[in-house]
């Protein structure tokens, strides 16, 4: 008889459409909400199989899809530390999520177990949540009655931001260790936030930032944890929440959030921003945030993730140099092929610090940054955050200052420490981040702009007829095939001064997207749509 005996009945309540076929992602499966029942069962059954593979570890589920439309939903997995799921697991989610019936499906699942070596009788454990769509609450039901089938213990966390929940996964599975995260809660996650955000600004003045919360779950959270947070009275900034309407749930992502900003390159129009005054955008499930003003000229200025990694890693360096330990703080950045040339260049040049260039998908970023002491990464769209490694929370934990002044900047890196969400891109925690930064500088975002001036770009979306064929190599600047795409890029890109060009499939979308950009927006506009001639 087999351990997993309940499987078959409990997924007969939740079929797989027919001819349908599903792929775990970048962004695990994301989808129109009616057809992911099925999908949302079946990751269930994943999750409790990878949490016995970890003998018992904590594993989370998020159902999310994010910065899209409120009728699409998503699930994903996350792993022990709090990563997203091990790369090596994502194809057993596409096999669970494609079998096309409940025998096959227990099949599938009885012979990965066996090939994983994972014993039945290993208790499993997963903690979940959902962002505020409509079908969240259906879907939740489909993992319930999964991870009930194959006697999971199961501890539902309701509504939190993705990054909360990678924060309670964390938290979860380190109580009790030296690297013990925080409290599992989601008020302990404000109480952590909040208590390195006192630390830092003291003695400092905090600005005032508006903050549009494309009307989802980022918007309650941020309400709350405001609750937290000192105000501007006490040394902390003031901060006023628009676009967190969760109540009408075809607002979401709906003419605002961080998606739409970054994209239109402009202003939600319900903005009522006036000309110099500094507002940012969370995306649909509050991983990713975007800053942006208007100038008195009216013209739009994005502050965008290329900005946020660029006044990151300035601010860690000067505390690195302040405290002492700049040689035993190797500070890194990690950015993909979109982020912006004069970013690149910026960071090298005038930070002198070096750049690692990974394909697209924050898996790709955070392992990266890993092998710096404290590794800066973001995508250019604003999802990023910073690790610390253990060698750089040692040394920071065990240095003695010198003097006041490096007394303090160490008493500033360490809250830095507990102020960053490390686990993944964190909206809430990035904001603070960039209050913190801000007001530490004495900056205006028009000073943070004036840093560096961005070379003129142009992000294409081209329809193909099979994306597949399009394969990309270095970091997914060079296209291997179709033979000779390449060769035509790079005659083109050598024509425009300072031209940059690159075409690679996208992993969430069936298109090409190209990426241009050159010395003028003439140059980068007509270079984008030479590119795209190309591939078409
Ligand atoms: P694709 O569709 O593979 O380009 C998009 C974003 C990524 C990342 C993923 C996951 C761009 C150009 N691409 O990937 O940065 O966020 O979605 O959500 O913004
Ligand atoms: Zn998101």
């Amino acid at each position: 008889m087999s351990a997993y005996e309940k499987v078959p009945a409990a997924s007969a309540k939740f079929p797989k459409p027919a001819d349908r076929a599903f792929q775990y992602g970048t962004a695990g499966f994301r989808m129109k909400a009616n057809l992911l029942d099925s999908v949302v069962f079946r990751v269930g059954l994943l999750a409790a199989l990878r949490s016995r593979k970890l003998n018992g570890q904590t594993i989370g589920v998020m159902i999310t899809a994010s910065h899209n439309p409120p009728e699409d939903n998503g699930v994903k997995l996350v792993d022990p530390m709090g990563e997203m799921l091990e790369a090596s697991w994502e194809p057993y989610a596409t096999m669970l999520a494609n079998a096309e019936s409940d025998d096959a499906l227990l099949s599938t699942y009885e012979s990965l177990a066996q090939t994983l070596n994972v014993s039945a009788s290993t208790p499993a454990r997963v903690v979940y949540a959902r962002d505020t769509r409509a079908s969240g609450s259906r879907l939740v039901a489909a993992l319930v009655a999964a991870l009930e089938s194959v006697d999971t213990e199961a501890t539902d966390y309701k509504l939190l931001t993705t990054p909360q929940l990678h924060y309670i996964v964390r938290c979860l599975n380190t109580a009790g260790t030296p690297y013990a995260y925080g409290e599992p809660t989601e008020k302990g996650y404000y109480e952590k936030l909040a208590g390195a955000f006192k630390t830092v600004m003291e003695g400092k003045n905090g600005g005032t930032v508006t903050v549009d919360c494309a009307n989802g779950v980022g918007g309650p959270k941020l309400r709350e944890l405001i609750k937290y947070l000192p105000s501007k009275e006490q040394g902390g900034v003031d901060i006023k929440v628009v676009n967190d309407d969760v109540l009408k749930p075809e607002n979401l992502n709906s003419q605002c959030g961080a998606d739409y900003v970054k994209t239109q390159q402009r202003a939600p129009p319900s903005s009522k921003a006036t000309p110099l005054e500094r507002c940012c955008s969370l995306d649909g499930d509050a991983d990713r945030i975007v800053y942006y003003f208007v100038d008195s000229d009216s013209k739009f200025n994005l502050l965008d993730g290329d900005r946020i990694a660029t006044l990151a890693a300035s601010f860690l360096g000067d505390l690195g140099r302040a405290s002492g330990l700049a040689e035993q703080l190797k500070i890194g950045v990690v950015q993909t092929a979109y982020a912006n040339g004069a970013s690149t260049t910026y960071i090298e040049g005038t930070l002198k610090l070096p750049v690692i260039c990974t394909p697209t998908g924050v898996k790709h970023l955070h392992h990266a940054a890993t092998r710096f002491d404290i590794g800066v990464y973001f995508e250019a769209n604003g999802h990023g955050t910073v690790v610390f490694s253990p060698a750089a929370l040692k040394a920071i934990a065990t240095y003695e200052p010198k003097s006041p002044a490096q007394q303090h900047a160490l008493r500033t890196l360490t809250a830095l420490t507990e102020l960053i969400n490390q686990t993944v891109g964190d909206a809430l925690s990035d904001m603070l981040l960039v209050e913190t930064i801000l007001a530490h500088k004495g900056w205006t975002p028009a000073d943070w702009l004036g840093t560096y001036v961005d070379l003129p770009n142009r992000l294409v979306r081209v329809e193909v007829r099979d994306r597949a064929l399009f394969k990309a190599v270095d970091a997914e600047r060079k296209l291997e095939s179709p033979p000779g795409a390449q060769a035509s890029i790079d005659a083109l890109v050598g024509k425009v001064r300072k031209g940059r060009s690159f075409a690679r499939a996208s992993g969430t979308e069936d298109a090409v997207r190209v990426y241009a950009e050159a010395a003028t927006r003439g140059e980068a506009d007509e270079l984008a749509q030479k590119v795209a001639g190309v591939v078409k």
